[in-house]
């Protein structure tokens, strides 16, 4: 063999160890899960499709699987150069954004906020949600003018969001109830209050079945609230025990 084909050779077995090597790299990339981190979501406690008419599967499925895991995913992403930010409560350090670093803060703020507010939102939906009774029933009443005040005010409120946000029933430690909104995914938990309920006006929320309609999707939404959940986290915020 002259040199040169043996050269030759040489080369392109190296390319074609480099290739082989650099294909398993690519398999072994596309086969590894998303990255783990400290931050978790629960899997949803219903069926994707147990809200339909209201909130179709669809729309279930991408907001909770991609949507909510994009905010988690980021967070654990952010925790790599910065874990500090998972050695608290989510609660504490949404509440104390100017500790976290400043140049993590937007980030922790959008995402962490979302990660709140998402898991909040899957929690006080379900099917057979019931209806509003005891102390959350008596604290409506008092506070935000009974049932169907709270649900034409909440509405409206939700309506008047402008681009992305969130609607929210508010709720202080001694109980008591007021409806609020915030930008993007702020939570209420930025500035000292807590979220008993809330709707994502979010348009991935809505779209793929109201389209521009957010005002049918704010309407419909309140057949998917689960009031023994709004009433376990009523309990809890008087009692300072409430999660996210
Ligand atoms: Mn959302």
């Amino acid at each position: 063999m002259s040199l040169m084909s043996r050269r030759h050779l040489i080369i392109a077995a190296s390319g074609l160890a480099a290739a082989a090597a650099s294909s398993r790299a690519a398999f072994a990339q596309a086969a590894t899960p998303a990255p783990g981190g400290p931050f978790k979501m629960d899997p949803l406690a219903y069926p994707a499709n147990a809200l339909e008419p209201h909130i179709d599967a669809k729309t279930m499925e991408i907001h909770h699987d991609r949507h909510h895991q994009a905010y988690v995913s980021n967070l654990n992403n952010f925790a790599k150069d910065n874990p500090q930010i998972a050695e608290k409560p989510v609660v504490e350090v949404l509440a104390n954004l100017g500790n976290v670093p400043e140049a993590i803060r937007t980030g922790v703020r959008n995402n962490m906020g979302g990660h709140a507010n998402h898991t909040m939102f899957w929690q006080i939906m379900g099917p057979n949600g019931g209806k509003p009774d005891g102390e959350v029933l008596a604290a409506v009443d008092r506070d935000l003018g009974g049932m169907e005040k709270l649900q034409t005010d909440f509405n409206a409120a939700g309506g008047r969001v402008f681009g992305s946000g969130w609607v929210f029933v508010t709720v202080t430690k001694d109980g008591k109830l007021a409806i609020e909104t915030r930008p993007n995914q702020d939570n209420p938990i930025m500035d000292g209050k807590r979220a008993l309920l809330g709707n994502d006006v979010w348009e991935h929320a809505y779209y793929l079945t109201y389209q521009n309609r957010r005002p049918d999707y704010l309407k419909a939404w309140w057949n998917t609230v689960n009031w023994k959940a709004v009433a376990e986290r009523y309990a809890a915020a008087k009692a300072g025990t409430l999660g996210v």
